[in-house]
């Protein structure tokens, strides 16, 4: 039994997937013997409906000074970013001298354009090398972790803001009753906090359990994240489904009664009973699908190795390294991982220590078959690797089915 971080009641964890290391720690040799794993577990709370991590590691063990994971490393999510920013300069922010916030900043993919465009801005950012990239391109950053306390200190000194952003961080934070309270003195009378994260109805859907990682303390539906707010005396005013990482969900918050609950709102609330996410039984079916998941991949990668093919992995995600570790892919199955972020080529992966390679690596000499570590990123990536399909090249992608693409 464990106790629910939203609702303080008790409920038991549906699935463990083993020991598992911190997804974003890419690492040397050097560093092989003193490896941190944690047991991953993952539960639902039926009084609430909140899906959560039983136990994090530590925030200063997955964020810090050399996280490894920069925003702007998809032109997807550039353009995402850029059309999020401008969706709020043209319907949320009507005041003379707008001041927005954004929590999760990381290098500044969307603070930028309001930066660009003259508007006061604070980035606050706790992972001081992804911030020092935002800061270089003359973003306002603040190097901290968001709660309560942040939030009184920053109404003192730059006073309440007209917007809260935040994309994926939320699910990220486990203390959501001080960010929670924090938004509510932060937030002008008439303000907005809007913030997207992976949608728990995509993953139950999707079984996009790669998901499910240390850095996700929560996976949100709009039924968990309205029971959240409605303890801050704050509303989900609207909802609306986005089309990354997978399927997300963006939900606006206003003060309670500020601004009209929008017809999506009701819709969705509908459709996530429909979908169970409020029912036990659902998570069972979710635990018996990720098995099969698993026992496909590896079946699959354990026949192509026996044929004598060469795969490698394509993205370094965090999302590998639940999918590595929990199916057991050994460097004997997937050679290496070509990645574009410079600071994970030449490491190692979390527990299975695969290679992590250049881009160029990959195009310089073409496997038989790439493993999609980025699905999420399936229809950017597939346009251009043209030539890769055009050599001959495979792809093996796990989400939602395993399948082939010749
Ligand atoms: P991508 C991270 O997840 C971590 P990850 C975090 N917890 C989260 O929620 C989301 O981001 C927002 C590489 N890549 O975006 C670059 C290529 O090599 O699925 C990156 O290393 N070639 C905050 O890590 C990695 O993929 C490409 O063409 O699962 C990013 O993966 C592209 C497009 C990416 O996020
Ligand atoms: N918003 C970006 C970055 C997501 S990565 C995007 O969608 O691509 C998540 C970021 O949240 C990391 O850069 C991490 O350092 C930051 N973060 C983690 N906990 C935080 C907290 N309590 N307050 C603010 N930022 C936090």
């Amino acid at each position: 039994m464990s106790n629910c971080l939203i609702c303080a009641n008790t409920y038991e964890p549906f699935m463990s997937f083993g020991q598992m290391p911190i997804a974003n720690a890419f690492l040397s040799p050097e560093q092989f013997p003193s490896e941190y794993f944690f047991e991953l577990q993952v539960g639902f709370c039926p009084t609430c409906a909140m899906v959560q991590l039983v136990t994090q590691p530590d925030r200063e063990m997955i964020f810090h000074e050399n996280y490894a994971f920069f925003s702007s490393t998809s032109a997807r999510m550039e353009a995402h970013f850029m059309e999020f920013a401008d969706l709020v300069i043209k319907g949320y922010i009507q005041s003379a001298d707008p001041f927005v916030i954004e929590i999760g900043s990381n290098d500044g993919i969307m603070l930028q354009h309001f930066a660009n465009s003259g508007i006061r801005h604070l980035g606050i950012e706790p992972s001081a090398n992804v911030a020092q990239v935002a800061i270089d391109k003359g973003i306002q950053t603040i190097t901290r972790f968001f709660d309560e306390q942040l939030a009184r200190e920053i109404v003192e000194e730059y006073g309440q803001a007209d917007a809260f952003l935040g994309a994926n961080v939320m699910c990220h934070i486990p203390y959501l009753h001080s960010v929670a309270a924090g938004v509510k003195i932060l937030l002008k009378p008439d303000g907005v906090m809007i913030f997207e994260d992976p949608y728990l109805g995509d993953i139950i859907e999707k079984t996009s359990y790669d998901q499910i990682y240390d850095e996700h303390a929560f996976y949100f539906s709009v039924a968990s994240v309205s029971y959240l707010f409605e303890q801050h005396d704050l509303e989900v005013v609207d909802v609306q489904p986005q089309n990354v990482h997978g399927g997300s969900m963006r939900y606006v918050i206003a003060h309670q009664g500020a601004h009209p609950v929008s017809s999506a709102m009701v819709a969705q609330h509908v459709k996530e009973d429909t979908l169970g996410l409020r029912s036990a039984e659902t998570f069972d079916g979710l635990r018996k699908n990720i098995e099969h998941s698993r026992d496909a991949l590896i079946n699959l990668l354990r026949n192509l190795k026996q044929n004598g093919k060469r795969v490698v992995g394509y993205a370094a995600t965090s999302k590998s390294t639940t999918v590595i570790n929990y199916c057991g892919i050994t460097p004997d199955m997937v050679e290496y991982i070509s990645d574009t972020t410079p600071i994970k080529q030449g490491k190692f992966s979390p527990g299975m220590h695969i290679p992590v390679r250049s881009y160029e690596t990959f195009k310089a000499n073409y496997p038989d078959y790439a493993l999609l570590f980025g699905w999420n990123h399936a229809e950017e990536i597939m346009a251009k690797e043209q030539p890769f399909r055009s050599a001959g090249g495979k792809w093996v992608v796990y989400v939602p089915k395993l399948q082939i693409l010749e």
